[in-house]
């Protein structure tokens, strides 16, 4: 990633001979706060070498751009705009302001014209390192069955909510009679239900980083009722989960679906939202998404706690009978349960997932041949999510532990990888704002990332600046640098969601909302409309966003999005500088 020395000492000069020209006298006009939401960046900041590009919307021709280092207020760069392009699924005409040549660690705002400042950012290393903890942390704010001591979670601390210490079967369950305990889990999302399929898929993201880069998050870095206690905090976070998702397993081993109210609960708070709930549903899709992530878990919790890991294997293989037998349980909500349905009536990716988890924990070969029996899926379309991109993590997981991998598959698996991410980049370098998604739908935000990851472990496999640039234009994206002009994560950047489709948030009373979480994002579909939900004029796809708590299908949060986010953001913690 490091430039050779001529280009920077050629750099020094350039950036030398602008300063000189511009001279330090000019009088700049001062920041006072009035930042213009026209001139589109990542709010929060560009590693030193990073491609830097911000986005002027509306600016006039031959119009020059500034970059101000804000604590001095002297001009550090100076740039003209690009030509203006019409951008259709931004719905706007743009230029683009490219300051990569600046790499000199600084807080910095650009100046356009007479248009005045964008929102400030910083170039540093490190500079994700923050929001890549937040978003992990906004994980233990969505803690269920405990309450949310002041000492960890701040202003937004809480009661305990939802025990789910005793919660009777639905019919749709297979069970006539009886009570589980389920406790602990992580809420799905702006609801208090907890769903098998969208607990495991994303659980299997957030494992997926542990074992590339199992130092990313140390103990006490979350503060975390567990920080402390000798093992990383994002694992003890993610134990929480897994903890939940293993009382979910009946006794012959297939999982039940969910267990939720009847309805969504009102705007309430947790403790208060005490709805009758059940578990509910059993079938494949939960079962074996549950099997793959209970293989990875073996894996990843097997050095800090041998019996559990085991037991997650277990449960693992037992789901996976299950399935064996039981091969396409679809899940349909019954009539009197309204809550998220999460179904799915392709089993192929989950089928494909659990098999390569299976696989590389055990290196049972029966696995393996089972799994490779179709040809592999490797096309990115926006929208697979909690649906299909499970594949994709089994891919990942086989790349990851290729030594288990007979030649050819290793070989077939990286081809696939390397062309989908090349298709990506190629699609992220024409498309609006530089990310590779053009269609976008309910959790569009997790469609950028989901992409971003592709190119990430295509860089793990061939570092190429172009994939990291890729990931790194995601995340732009995301923090800021996209046609709404907000960070979509709540609490990091200068402008972002205050109204997310959050239950506690909107209970509260706490002006912020609950910090770390990632809203869905822009929703061409906007099926929220039918209550009410106003959408911007004539939105572009990439405007269909509305920072209004009723707008479940555009800024509501869920763990199947804040997961890639935290991926993206801790990759490139580890890799980019
Ligand atoms: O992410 C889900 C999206 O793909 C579906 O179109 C939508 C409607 O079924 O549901 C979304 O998931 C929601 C889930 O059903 C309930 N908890 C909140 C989830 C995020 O909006």
């Amino acid at each position: 990633m490091k430039m050779n020395t001529m280009q920077s000492v050629i750099r020094i000069i350039g950036i030398a001979l602008i300063i000189g020209i511009w001279g330090c006298e000019e009088s700049l006009p001062p920041i006072d706060g009035n930042y213009n939401e026209n001139i589109r960046l990542n709010q929060i900041g560009y590693y030193p070498e990073a491609v830097k590009k911000a986005v002027i919307v509306a600016a006039d021709a031959n119009t020059e751009f500034r970059v101000i280092d804000a604590k001095v207020m002297r001009v550090v760069l100076v740039g003209e705009l690009s030509n203006e392009h019409q951008w259709d699924l931004a719905g706007e005409k743009v230029r683009v302001a490219d300051f990569s040549a600046l790499t000199t660690p600084g807080s910095y705002s650009i100046l356009v014209g007479d248009m005045g400042y964008s929102y400030p950012f910083e170039i540093k290393e490190h500079v994700l390192r923050d929001a890549f903890l937040g978003s992990i942390k906004g994980l233990y704010y969505q803690r269920s069955g405990m309450a949310l001591e002041k000492a960890h979670a701040g202003k937004w601390y809480r009661p305990k909510g939802h025990p789910d210490d005793s919660i009777p079967f639905h019919a749709s369950s297979g069970k006539k009679e009886g009570f589980i305990r389920s406790s602990k889990g992580w809420y799905d999302a702006g609801d208090y239900n907890k769903y098998v399929v969208n607990g495991s898929f994303p659980l299997g993201q957030f494992f997926q980083l542990y074992e590339q880069y199992p130092e990313a998050v140390k103990d006490g870095e979350l503060n975390i009722p567990e920080s402390g206690n000798g093992t990383s905090d994002y694992m003890d976070e993610l134990r929480y989960e897994m903890d939940w998702l293993l009382t979910m397993q009946d006794e012959d081993g297939g999982l039940f679906h969910k267990l939720t109210a009847k309805g969504f609960e009102g705007m309430i708070m947790p403790h208060k939202a005490i709805s009758q709930r059940y578990i509910v549903g059993k079938g494949t899709t939960a079962t074996l998404d549950f099997a793959a992530v209970a293989a990875q878990a073996y894996r990843v919790f097997f050095k800090t706690d041998p019996l559990y890991a085991n037991r997650c294997l277990t449960a693992s293989k037992r789901a996976y009978e299950w399935a064996t037998m039981h091969p396409a349980v679809g899940y349909v909500n019954p009539e009197d349960i309204t809550t998220g349905q999460y179904g799915d009536e392709d089993f192929e990716d989950e089928w494909f997932w659990a098999n390569a988890e299976l696989f590389v924990t055990t290196k049972d070969a029966t696995y393996l041949n089972s799994l490779m029996k179709n040809p592999i899926d490797f096309e990115f379309t926006p929208g697979e999510s909690w649906t299909a991109f499970m594949r994709f993590l089994g891919v990942f997981s086989m790349l990851q532990h290729q030594v288990v991998l007979p030649e050819e598959v290793a070989a077939t698996l990286k081809r696939g990888i390397l062309g989908t991410a090349d298709a990506l980049v190629q699609k992220g370098e024409k498309l609006d704002y530089f990310q590779a998604v053009d269609d976008f739908q309910w959790g569009s935000n997790s469609d950028v990332l989901n992409a971003a990851i592709i190119c990430a472990q295509a860089y793990r496999l061939d570092p190429k600046k172009k994939y990291i640039s890729a990931a790194q234009h995601a995340v732009n994206y995301v923090l800021g640098n996209n046609a709404m002009g907000y960070s979509y994560l709540t609490g990091f950047g200068s402008k972002t969601p205050m109204f997310i489709h959050h239950r506690q948030s909107e209970a509260d009373g706490i002006d912020d909302p609950v910090p770390g979480l990632l809203a869905g994002g822009p929703n061409s579909r906007m099926q929220d409309t039918v209550n009410g939900v106003a959408y911007p004029i004539n939105a572009a796809p990439m405007r269909s966003w509305a920072d209004v708590e009723p707008s479940y299908a555009s800024n509501e949060i869920c763990l199947n999005w804040n997961a890639p986010l935290t991926y993206v953001l801790g990759f490139l913690e580890q890799e980019a500088q």
